[in-house]
């Protein structure tokens, strides 16, 4: 287990409450530079490095696990080289404080970076979500592990909404897993991702939710500590809860995107009963249509069950999918997949899940079976995996009557990420110009999807 350092407890707290001259972020930058300078082990190279590795820490349950134990390891060499001994790294809340803070964005500060999209200071990270219909179901009250955490290659909500889309959003190196580090923002944002965990844990303890046995065995060693040795392997129990690494956070995570309304029962009613449950299956091997939509009807008693109109029944449905993609890298893709349904007014599409794969390099570790990434089976192909569930307060919200057709929906939409700048020399601070229309995807993205699904229905007694 490891230990706090020399009994330090670092407070790692919010950036958009500090100003430049404050101590932990005068320490990032003293630590980054000097890390810069360097080429072996403990540079910054190294860790842009390691995060480019295929450790299976995209795309799946070690996501969150094995990024504390990056920045658990990464914080203490900004400890080691600043002379800060308790630095702790600040978090951006992209939520809370949607526009970056200034001295993040300034050409002339000392973390400005050049590959990043241009208009970056004035991006509202909120009001780009909303325009892009995203939908963000992890709800840090309510979430099963694998919603929250994810399965072995299948991504989490935390991973596949949040986090993926800050990633592509900020664009240039931040959109790709084999750059993402050299931007200092990187940090930042995984500090942020880490909250959301920390936020969410003590509430699954306190729910009692068992953690998996093989995820918390899954065993972390890509890191070097402080002296540039090879650092200790750390397991996912080891890095559970924050304290027992020697931080915590300031605040919890107080995102609404994160923590929906819970269920509540309506007046008079105590408990739900379940009146049904079925699992099935739905896979598509076909292209999708030329509008880049895929479409897959629901079997025949699902979609019955979710026509019915049994005045006070509800719904849920839960499960996960793999989605393949044509081509290798898709920085910038995202996939959407709903419930379709038709009815007389029209169509509407109920969001399950979205998919971030926002690189190439994904896949799970070598050796975990059944999950073999797109470089082995067809090299042209990359497949994603991701964790879904839907509750009751959105079917509700819609309505299931009238409903003539149900339809799984996939469609591929395609994030503004500028092209990286085409040379290595220095580039002046670039003129705040709207960026230019993003390239249209090729055709066809969606080469295969399949989902497991799982619909529960129930009433409230
Ligand atoms: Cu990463």
């Amino acid at each position: 287990m490891a230990q706090p350092m020399g009994g330090v407890v670092r407070v790692r707290r919010n950036a958009a409450k500090m100003t430049p001259a404050d101590p932990d972020l005068a320490a990032y930058i003293r630590g980054m530079k000097a890390m810069r300078q360097r080429a072996d082990t403990v540079s910054w190279g190294q860790q842009v490095f390691i995060h480019s590795g295929d450790w299976g820490q995209h795309g799946g349950w070690r996501f969150l696990p094995w990024h504390r134990a990056q920045l658990y390891w990464f914080e203490r060499l900004i400890a080691h080289f600043s002379g800060k001994a308790d630095f702790a790294m600040p978090y951006w809340d992209w939520q809370s404080d949607p526009v970056l803070p200034a001295w993040l964005t300034a050409a002339d500060g000392a973390l400005w970076h050049r590959r990043r999209r241009r208009d970056l200071a004035t991006v509202d990270f909120v009001k780009a979500r909303k325009d892009s219909d995203f939908t963000d179901w992890a709800k840090l009250q309510q979430d099963s592990f694998s919603t929250f955490v994810g399965e072995m290659g299948a991504a989490g909500s935390v991973e596949s909404s949040g986090h993926g889309f800050v990633h592509v959003t900020v664009g240039g190196d931040m959109g790709d897993t084999s750059t993402a580090p050299k931007d200092p923002l990187f940090w930042f944002h995984h500090a942020n991702v880490d909250r959301v965990w920390a936020t969410w844990q003590p509430l699954a303890d306190k729910r009692g939710l068992v953690m998996e046995p093989g995820w918390l065995n899954e065993s972390f060693d890509n890191f070097v500590d402080e002296n540039g040795a090879k650092a200790r392997a750390l397991t996912a129990r080891d890095v559970l809860h924050t304290e027992a690494l020697g931080y915590r956070y300031d605040a919890p995570y107080p995102s609404p995107w994160f923590d929906e309304q819970p269920v509540r029962p309506p007046a008079g009613k105590t408990r739900r009963e379940v009146l049904q449950r079925k699992d099935f299956k739905v896979a598509l091997t076909d292209a999708p249509g030329a509008d880049g939509v895929l479409r897959i009807p629901l079997p025949a008693d699902i979609a019955a069950i979710l026509a019915s109109d049994r005045s006070g029944q509800s719904h849920e449905l839960k499960g996960s999918g793999r989605v393949r993609l044509a081509g290798e890298k898709f920085c910038g893709t995202v996939v959407r997949i709903g419930v379709r349904r038709i009815g007389p007014s029209g169509a509407v599409v109920t969001p399950m899940a979205t998919v971030l794969p926002f690189v190439g390099g994904h896949g799970a570790p070598a050796g975990h079976a059944g999950m073999a990434h797109g470089d082995a089976e067809a090299p042209a192909a990359h497949e994603h995996g991701f964790a879904f569930a839907v509750g009751p307060q959105l079917f509700d919200a819609t309505g299931f009557s009238d409903v003539l057709e149900v339809e799984v929906e996939a469609t591929v939409g395609w994030a503004p990420v500028p092209p990286p700048p085409p040379s290595a020399t220095p580039e002046p601070p670039a003129p705040a110009v709207a960026e230019p229309a993003p390239p249209p995807p090729p055709t066809p993205l969606i080469v295969a999807l399949s989902l497991d699904l799982t619909l529960v229905e129930y009433r409230w007694v």
